[in-house]
């Protein structure tokens, strides 16, 4: 047995993986060995800026003192005793985070998936409990470019072919409509049997698409017009990535159904949660639905202080005014091959134009070089998501990182 070494070189740890690991992934060729707060190191010392925050999830700064704090402290009390037993800290983490997004009930899960896994089950559920579906009819209308995993049922939902394609049969019951379009929402909620809309309030894998003001406020008011609920998808938008506490805040909006994942633990520990109404998450009863880890005391003791750091260090605010500065900024950059740039707090998208074969990898592959790491969405789409403790200097310096990443080829035409 070879002993796992902490001293591993780059390419030593990638070659690894490649010869033992399964190849479901294409990451850039970094290998990160620490980090704290916005900056990252890699297994050569090398210091990167980091423009990912693992898909939004360490929204509160990799390595957060107080988050690990709450993890070290609480794992050598207690970690999981599975819901066949209660245990000291759930019911005090469900009143804390129900207090917190202003719901009367919480639905502890790990991943995201599972979350909205969890909120497409509870919505037909309660589709026939409540609104009176007749049995094995209920509907779950989506939008087209959403993305909430890789479940059976989430690629089910899905217009990407790579997500679906190949993994057939797909789930039943299951009705797809353009995003941003309330006349297709209208029809499709002219069915009585749609028990469910669901959507992200800004769709993040499909490339930080911002829907039109007024959107969702008309969602929500179509939704209750034809008694359907609407589930928000906030995985990746919500705990104060878009400048709100929920990206669903920016129009007033609360969701029936809200799906946190991701920042609920900031980044140190797979930690989701499906948040409703006593009417919808009491439809489901002892025995229909769980999960071993949900809600275990360790998930719940990283959570508070996940959100308590949010709240304490002005997360919010941080993110909306360390976000209309990095935009600022990257309007200012003067090139041909920005096609647009958009997003809302730190949820932030570069439109990279395809010039010369130089593509939005490649930009990503020199930002890396000069000390910044994003990740490439769709060929042409760069997501800009630091963790949302990122002060000013490091907005400027990531700034000008990605203009000189960017103009380098112009420069080289
Ligand atoms: C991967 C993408 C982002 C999500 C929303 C639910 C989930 C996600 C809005 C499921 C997950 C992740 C999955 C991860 C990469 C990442 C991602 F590029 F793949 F699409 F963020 F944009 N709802 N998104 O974004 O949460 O079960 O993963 O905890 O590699 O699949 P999960």
């Amino acid at each position: 047995m070879t002993l796992v070494s902490s001293k591993i070189q780059s390419a030593e740890a990638i070659e690894l993986e490649n010869l033992y690991g399964a190849h479901n992934y294409h990451p850039l060729p970094v290998v990160l060995e620490r980090a704290l707060g916005v900056e990252m190191w890699d297994c050569e010392g090398k210091r990167y800026l980091d423009f990912l925050s693992a898909y939004s999830a360490v929204n509160q700064g990799h390595c957060h003192p107080k988050i690990i704090g709450a993890l070290t402290e609480q794992a050598q009390k207690l970690t999981l005793t599975s819901r066949a037993f209660h245990n000291n800290l759930l019911g005090q983490y469900a009143r804390f985070v129900c207090d917190y997004f202003q719901y009367e009930r919480m639905l502890p899960m790990n991943s995201g998936v599972e979350a909205c896994e969890t909120a497409v089950k509870l919505a037909r559920r309660w589709g026939y409990d409540v609104k009176g579906i007749p049995d094995g009819k209920a509907k779950i209308v989506f939008v087209e470019g959403n993305f909430w995993g890789r479940s059976i049922a989430a690629i089910s939902s899905s217009t990407d072919p790579s997500s679906f394609k190949g993994f057939g049969p797909y789930v039943p019951g299951f009705e797809i409509i353009p995003y941003n379009n309330l006349p297709a929402l209208e029809k499709a909620l002219e069915d009585p049997h749609v028990a469910a809309f669901m959507c992200e309030p800004i769709q993040g894998e499909a490339g930080v698409v911002v829907p039109d003001e007024g959107y969702l406020p008309a969602v929500s008011r179509l939704c209750k017009e034809k008694k359907v609920l609407f589930i928000a998808d906030e995985v990746q938008t919500g705990i104060a990535r878009t400048g709100k506490l929920l990206a669903c805040d920016h129009e007033n909006v609360k969701p029936d159904i809200l799906v946190l994942g991701k920042a609920l633990s900031g980044g140190v520990y797979p930690v989701s949660c499906v948040l409703s109404s006593s009417e919808v998450i009491l439809t489901i009863h002892p025995g229909e639905h769980g999960s071993t880890f949900g809600g275990n005391p360790l998930a719940c003791a990283v959570a508070m202080a996940a959100l308590t750091v949010v709240k304490d260090e002005k997360l919010v605010e941080n993110a909306e005014k360390m976000g209309t500065l990095l935009r600022k900024k990257l309007v200012e950059i003067e090139s041909s091959r920005i096609n647009a740039i958009r997003g809302k707090g730190l949820l932030n998208a570069i439109d990279i134009r395809t010039k010369n074969g130089v593509s939005a990898w490649d930009v990503c592959m020199k930002m890396k070089e000069n000390g910044l790491l994003a990740k490439p969405t769709h060929d042409t789409i760069i997501r800009l998501a630091p963790p949302l403790v990122i002060t000013e200097a490091q907005v400027l310096e990531a700034a000008e990182i990605i203009k000189e990443s960017i103009l380098y080829f112009d420069r080289i035409g």
